[in-house]
């Protein structure tokens, strides 16, 4: 009796582990959820001072290769720039850091969601499918001014995008 028992709560256990093992699989391949391929490392001392985070190269650009880039920064209690501009059906890639403590960076009905630590370079890709106006808020509990720290991302059509890219170097939505 007591071994049919625990079988029965060890069929639940695998069970459950099963469950989950099959969930990790499932977001990984459907919601291209993936752990970061690299780590790349930036002294959060000197962010505004020299590189590729100054003031300056902050916003989104095409790089020389034709590839959209977004620089951004994340510190107590914004992310600069508090509006970022990104082209709609195009790849962009997101390099992102901290200059002090740990914040989060997450886009309102995407999948995109990451933590920006200091000290550490968070990249990843996104496309985003139609022109939208979605909120950033900060999801990682940072200090007092917390809940007020977020910023806000329009997605505009490709084509008035790329118009726009040409006359300016970065672009954002300040
Ligand atoms: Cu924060």
């Amino acid at each position: 009796m007591a071994a049919q028992a625990e079988l029965r709560w060890a069929i639940l256990v695998i069970a459950i582990v099963v469950f989950l093992l099959g969930m990790v699989v499932y977001m990984s391949l459907h919601w291209a959820l993936m752990p970061p391929a690299r780590i790349e490392t930036i002294d959060p001392t000197t962010l505004h001072l020299a590189g590729e985070f100054t003031e300056g190269n902050l916003g989104t650009a095409i790089e020389p290769d034709g590839s959209v880039t977004v620089r951004v920064i994340g510190q107590q209690y914004s992310f600069t720039p508090q509006c970022l501009l990104l082209p709609a059906n195009t790849p962009v890639r997101f390099r992102s850091t901290s200059s002090d403590v740990v914040h989060g960076f997450i886009i309102s009905g995407t999948n995109v969601n990451v933590m920006l630590e200091p000290g550490y370079i968070s990249t990843f890709e996104a496309t985003f499918k139609t022109p939208a106006d979605r909120v950033m808020p900060c999801h990682e509990f940072c200090g007092v001014a917390h809940a007020a720290m977020w910023a806000r991302v329009r997605v505009i059509d490709k084509k008035d995008f790329f118009k726009q890219a040409g006359k300016e170097r970065r672009l954002s939505c300040v």
